[in-house]
């Protein structure tokens, strides 16, 4: 059989080459996931970071790739989805309200785009959120564990904060009665996985083994 064979005529012998021929690109999933977990008590929202709090997640580019639209506004950035909002026990709310997460600061050129769950994100929206291209500051959250993207188009640190509180639905007004938590994510975006991260790294065992031989 010879291996150049069209797509077309690959196609034809089965689906599941005619799916690698459809060569969809969906952005990477790397990294483990980290959650944000929210837990509503007492009418008071209750958010935590899993792990260290302050930990810095890594964004990655890779350069060249273009993704599938409409994945696509990720060309070219730095990102990650490891950042997942997830339900901490069960979350009873009245009829018509829901759990918003808004904007109280965001680092100029952090972006984000709505995700879902990372083994799905062939169907995630990819829309703009939070702030992110003169989006609504806040999103309503569907309580269901959600990775959103967070990218950046340069290196560099970034940091947001955000109120997660209880809304009307329709209007993301916060209802009354109910208590906002709070929660911080942190990112570096380096220039190119392994080249100046590795060399950083080199100066530091560098470092560590001269005072080792002294
Ligand atoms: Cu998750």
């Amino acid at each position: 059989m010879k291996t150049g064979s069209t797509c077309t005529a690959a196609a034809v012998l089965s689906m599941a080459v005619a799916s690698a021929c459809s060569a969809d690109v969906w952005p990477h999933a790397d990294g483990m996931m980290k959650h944000i977990m929210v837990a509503l008590e007492n009418q008071t929202i209750m958010v935590h970071v899993e792990g260290d709090p302050l930990e810095s997640l890594e964004m990655l580019r890779y350069p060249g790739e273009s993704y599938t639209p409409p994945a696509d506004v990720l060309n070219e950035k730095f990102y990650n989805s490891r950042y997942g909002w997830m339900a901490d026990g069960f979350i009873s709310l009245p009829d018509g309200a829901g759990v918003f997460v808004s904007v109280l600061s965001s680092d100029a050129g952090l972006e984000v785009y709505e995700g879902g769950m990372r083994s799905m994100k062939h169907m995630h929206t990819y829309a703009p959120i939070l702030g992110t291209a003169g989006s609504d500051p806040s999103w309503l959250w569907g309580g269901t564990m959600v990775h959103n993207w967070y990218a950046a188009s340069k290196p560099g640190s970034y940091s947001a904060t955000y109120s997660v509180y209880v809304g009307d639905v329709a209007t993301g007004a916060p209802l009354d009665g109910y208590t906002p938590g709070q929660a911080t994510v942190f990112f570096h975006a380096v220039p190119a996985p392994g080249s100046l991260g590795a060399l950083a790294l080199g100066a530091v065992v560098a470092g560590r083994r001269r005072r080792e031989v002294r």
